[in-house]
């Protein structure tokens, strides 16, 4: 089975590409070939050829999606896309955000939302990472990364 995985992130001061780093180091333990890339970055004309994808979005401005991830956004909301055109993506979202803020992890609602529409099938629920938790973004995060690999480690099992 393909073991490539590509991890997209959007990011505004960093703690998303940290976190994306991380789970891509979790990543290639478990033996998967792993692409970390600010969602702007991507060759957008590849995305419908990938597999396995892991999206972590942070949120700015009053939930407001990170400048290096506008564009990528700006493609997923096209009209023209097709609602099945992901149907063979499977993927998984993680925002980061504040909940002391009202749209709270804003960006990655939508993002995952649009995913659903356009016919990905989700590996689990999105994470929600919050500044407020008392042990910071990794209260959401860990318990969530762990659920990511009980899922996805049963679909793409290691041979190894
Ligand atoms: N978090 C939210 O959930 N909603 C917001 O509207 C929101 N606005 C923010 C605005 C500013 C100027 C800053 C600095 C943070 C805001 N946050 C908000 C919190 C960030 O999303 C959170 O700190 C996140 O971990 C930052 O990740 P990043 O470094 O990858 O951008």
């Amino acid at each position: 089975m393909d073991r490539s995985l590509l991890i997209l992130y959007g990011s505004e001061t960093g703690c998303a590409q940290d976190v994306a780093e991380n789970l891509a180091r979790q990543a290639r333990r478990r033996h998967f070939k792993t692409r970390v890339i600010a969602m702007d970055d991507y060759d957008k004309s590849q995305f419908v050829e990938e597999k396995l994808v892991f999206f972590v979005c942070s949120t700015t401005g009053q939930g407001i999606e990170p400048a290096n991830m506008k564009k990528f956004w700006k493609f997923l909301l096209r009209k023209n896309l097709p609602n099945d055109i992901l149907s063979d993506l499977d993927c998984a979202v993680l925002g980061l955000g504040d909940s002391s803020y009202r749209k709270f992890n804003y960006p990655s609602k939508k993002l995952y939302k649009r995913l659903l529409q356009l016919g990905a099938n989700m590996l689990i629920e999105r994470g929600d990472c919050d500044d407020q938790h008392y042990l910071g973004l990794d209260g959401a995060f860990e318990p969530w990364a762990k659920n990511l690999w009980d899922n996805v480690l049963e679909k793409y099992p290691t041979t190894k």
